[in-house]
């Protein structure tokens, strides 16, 4: 039978009159006054509904297609704004902006309404949103599945120099993207005990007893891939309580008590934890991993069963990727289901375990690897804990025989540090994997050779890596149009699901009416970005200036202090020599710092502060200015990143696992400076040694100097630019009224041994800057060395990383058309 053409879901003829019919009956709103939130809302759903019909479509082909899917399981997924990002990847911009004029709109405007699904805290988060971009356009069949929090990660704002954190209660108005399925509640039970019985067979069984539930009901948000052609879903679970209140309870008259244990269930979905470390002790937190986990095993074994095979074939029908140890717990969920409610041997579970599960690590600091106390698992996932005892005696097993008596070793390997009694979720979550992959090949050569070199040994070729990527639709097409239009008249449309295709831009880079187009883009971001910062925060920057731009999660290990340390050494220059020949600067930083991380805030501080300082300084007020860009965000990055001409990327090298930021800079063409750490390595690589600004330690020097005693006295002493900045920030220069305020930044440099070499790195961080100031004074050699890095980022498309997951970790084929 011939295939029947494909339906045209996108209809925009009637799109202005769906737009006003869902703002009178869904929102129940008048059209007058036309209020552009109403309006936003009324386009969202009618994309909404475009969106179902592809999708119901997509599922149809896979279960047409019978195919191995993947499930992303991850804490945390960080979308940022849905509404441009739709109409983009469906190709509807034209029709949105005309239906948007239509009724009076612009769509930027419209645009600019949403609140952003903050449903992360950086890094981590959206490298998930961008794999789930890029497996729906490169048609790998697979879900994303997470929990809906209430609130995402906290809004923050500068109040007197100072970071404070209010609640992202992003769904107040209810968000149109968030299908609720109130059609396939599942229970998830915590607490109670363990209860061995002997089954008819005589056969010595467990079962969980006395439990309690909490309902998790799915909330499935669409993600389109580009083109339109093929939708997937993010599933998101959200608690209820499974009575609405405990009758028992309010028979006894307690009403209050009854509502206190709804409300204790439906708290589990109601905050998304900031990374800060007080968390690993937090049951809240362990109770959230094991609802995201317990529910999505139920779905991916209801949809398994319901396709017929039995277990034996799980792994051959289903892959589950662990977005870091967060979700890990899933490791001995699969072998209780298997083993207490299946009825299959501990062996053959175990066996299916290992081929369905890899992990993915994210991070080498020591203080970020998860571990749970016993006592407290043990609690709350009383059958788990003895699973994972279980796990760990057998494998503990393996390792005595691989290298008997060696004590040692099992204690350093064992799932449940022996010493401490917590449970060690890296450990549990290698064991239970058949790849564990790191996220740039530093990481991952770091993981194997010194974080896990043992269990490397024990399991040779399960280690590998796949390098971070991005998805070019949000972080080029969709924002950057100037730049975007440019290179697509150039080069035609197909770099964006192609992203290799770039290198046809190489050439370009010699030709001087092409680098003038290029320019001209740069400027008309930067425009935009100048004009953003002035709604927000009421200053005015040149955009004829250079931006140097830093922006991500504030932690010691980025060095945004380092960044700082190069602002007032520059400041001090430009003092001393007003007519000084660098080029005119603004330097612009964002960031939220965990809320409990006393640090970091006191950084935040530092840069308000020597912001303050420097823009009321008339002596250098054309020549550098220093910003404070408040709660970078998704949608903040959007604008930022197409603006930037220096991105910093200065960690200290063997402590950012890749970093995504980075390749977002690079694709907008902004030069990087930066240390020789994570991804940035293979973006030097990528874009070739004179187009990037390296400098600094390299992590085995990090190793060796760290391990030499590093003294950073010394190093001040021989360096009066750098003792003059530190003297400057000690004082108090710029917090006369208070100034003592950062001596505790003062002393970790210079009486705790400056663990993160922020001391060390300086010398070379200035010089580096030197070329960055050479070299932005010669405008042509600039563009071209710009050029040269979009053209150079294929590599970096997150559409190549998720096919090499597919390839070498899930063992799945992309569908064809
Ligand atoms: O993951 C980041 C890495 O720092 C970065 O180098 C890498 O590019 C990115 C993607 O692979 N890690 C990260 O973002 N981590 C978190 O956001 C995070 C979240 C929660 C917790 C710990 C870390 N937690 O303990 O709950």
């Amino acid at each position: 039978m011939a295939k029947p053409a494909a339906p045209d879901f996108h209809q925009l003829e009637s799109l202005g009159e769906d737009i006003k019919r869902y703002v009178l009956s869904i929102l129940g709103n008048d059209l007058y006054p036309p209020d552009p939130f109403r309006y936003y809302s009324g386009l969202a759903y009618a994309i909404r509904e475009r969106l179902i019909r592809m999708w119901l479509a997509t599922q149809a082909s896979y279960y047409d297609s019978m195919s191995k899917r993947v499930y992303y399981l991850s804490m945390e997924f960080l979308p940022g704004r849905f509404l441009m990002n739709y109409i983009t990847n469906m190709g509807m911009e034209d029709g949105c902006r005309q239906a948007a004029a239509d009724l009076g709109f612009s769509l930027d405007d419209l645009a600019e309404e949403e609140r952003d699904a903050g449903l992360g805290n950086g890094g981590l988060g959206r490298l998930a949103s961008c794999y789930m971009d890029s497996m729906a356009t490169q048609r790998i069949p697979g879900y994303g599945y997470g929990i809906l929090y209430d609130y995402g990660l906290f809004h923050q704002r500068i109040v007197n120099g100072w970071q404070e954190e209010e609640a992202d209660n992003w769904r107040r108005h209810g968000s149109p993207w968030v299908i609720d399925r109130v059609e396939h509640l599942y229970e998830v039970k915590f607490y109670g005990r363990s209860e061995a019985y002997t089954d008819p067979q005589g056969v010595l069984r467990y079962r969980w007893a006395e439990a309690d539930t909490v309902m998790a009901m799915p909330c499935d948000i669409l993600i389109p891939g580009h083109g339109g052609k093929h939708v997937t879903n993010m599933r998101l679970w959200a608690a209820a309580s499974s009575t609405g209140f405990s009758l028992r309870d309010f028979n006894q008259g307690d009403f209050l008590g009854a509502m206190q244990s709804k409300i204790h269930s439906e708290n589990i979905s109601k905050v998304l934890y900031p990374n800060d470390e007080p968390i690993q002790g937090k049951e809240l937190r362990l109770r959230q991993q094991y609802f995201l986990v317990a529910a999505t095993l139920r779905d991916i074994i209801r949809r398994h069963k319901k396709s017929g095979p039995g277990f034996d074939e799980f792994p051959d029908q289903v892959a589950i990727q662990l977005n870091d140890t967060h979700p890990t717990i899933a490791v001995a969920e699969l072998m209780r289901i298997l083993v207490d409610e299946e009825f299959l041997g501990w062996d053959e579970a175990w066996a299916i375990c290992r081929r369905t599960f890899a992990y993915t690590n994210h991070t080498v600091l020591p203080e970020a690897l998860e571990t749970w106390p016993a006592d407290l698992l043990g609690r709350v996932l009383p059958r788990h804990l003895e699973i994972i005892a279980e796990i760990d005696r057998r494998f503990l097993l393996e390792v005595a025989a691989a290298h008997p008596g060696d004590q040692g070793r099992q204690n350093r390997l064992a799932i449940i540090d022996p010493a401490s009694r917590r449970v060690r979720m890296a450990h549990l979550a290698i064991v239970g994997s058949h790849k564990v992959n790191g996220v740039a090949r530093l990481h991952s050569d770091i993981l194997r050779e010194k974080v896990f070199p043992e269990f490397d040994a024990l399991y040779p070729g399960k280690f590998t890596n796949v390098t971070n990527g991005i998805t070019p639709r949000r972080w080029l097409l969709q924002a950057n149009p100037a730049l975007s239009r440019l290179i697509t008249a150039r080069i035609g449309p197909d770099w964006t699901t192609d992203l290799d295709r770039l290198a046809e831009l190489l050439p370009l880079a010699e030709d001087p009416d092409f680098r003038k187009d290029w320019r001209a883009a740069k400027r008309e971001n930067k425009k935009r970005l100048a004009r953003y910062v002035l709604r927000k925060s009421g200053m005015g920057i040149n955009p004829d200036t250079l931006f140097d731009v830093q922006v991500k999660r504030m932690h010691e290990y980025k060095r945004q202090f380092l960044n700082v340390l190069h602002v007032v050494t520059l400041y001090n220059r430009l003092r001393r020599d007003p007519h000084l020949a660098v080029p005119p600067r603004t330097v612009l930083i964002g960031g939220k710092a965990a809320p409990g991380y006393f640090m970091a805030k006191r950084i935040i501080r530092l840069i308000t502060a020597v912001a303050e300082t420097v823009n009321a300084d008339d002596a250098v007020r054309s020549r550098l200015r220093v910003v404070f860009l408040p709660n970078y965000c998704v949608s903040q990055a959007e604008k930022v990143i197409p603006a930037a001409e220096l991105s910093q990327q200065i960690s200290t090298a063997g402590m950012e696992a890749s970093g995504t930021g980075n390749m977002k800079f690079a694709l907008n063409g902004a030069l990087t400076i930066g240390t020789l750490d994570g991804a940035n390595i293979e973006i030097m690589e990528a874009v070739g040694r004179e187009n990037i600004f390296i400098f600094g330690l390299t992590a085995k020097e990090v190793e060796a100097t760290r391990a030499a005693g590093y003294d950073p006295g010394r190093r001040v002493a021989a360096d009066a630019e750098l003792a003059e900045a530190l003297d400057m920030i000690g004082r108090g220069y710029f917090t006369p009224s208070e100034p003592d305020l950062f001596a505790p930044i003062l002393d970790n440099l210079l009486r705790h041994g400056d663990y993160y070499l922020v001391t060390a790195d300086y010398r070379a961080c200035l010089e580096a800057q030197d070329a960055v100031n050479a070299l932005y004074l010669d405008p042509e050699a600039w563009t071209a060395a710009s050029i040269r890095n979009t053209a150079n980022m294929g590599f970096f498309s997150s559409d190549r990383a998720v096919l090499e997951y597919a390839k070498n970790i899930w063992n799945i084929e992309p569908l064809g058309e």
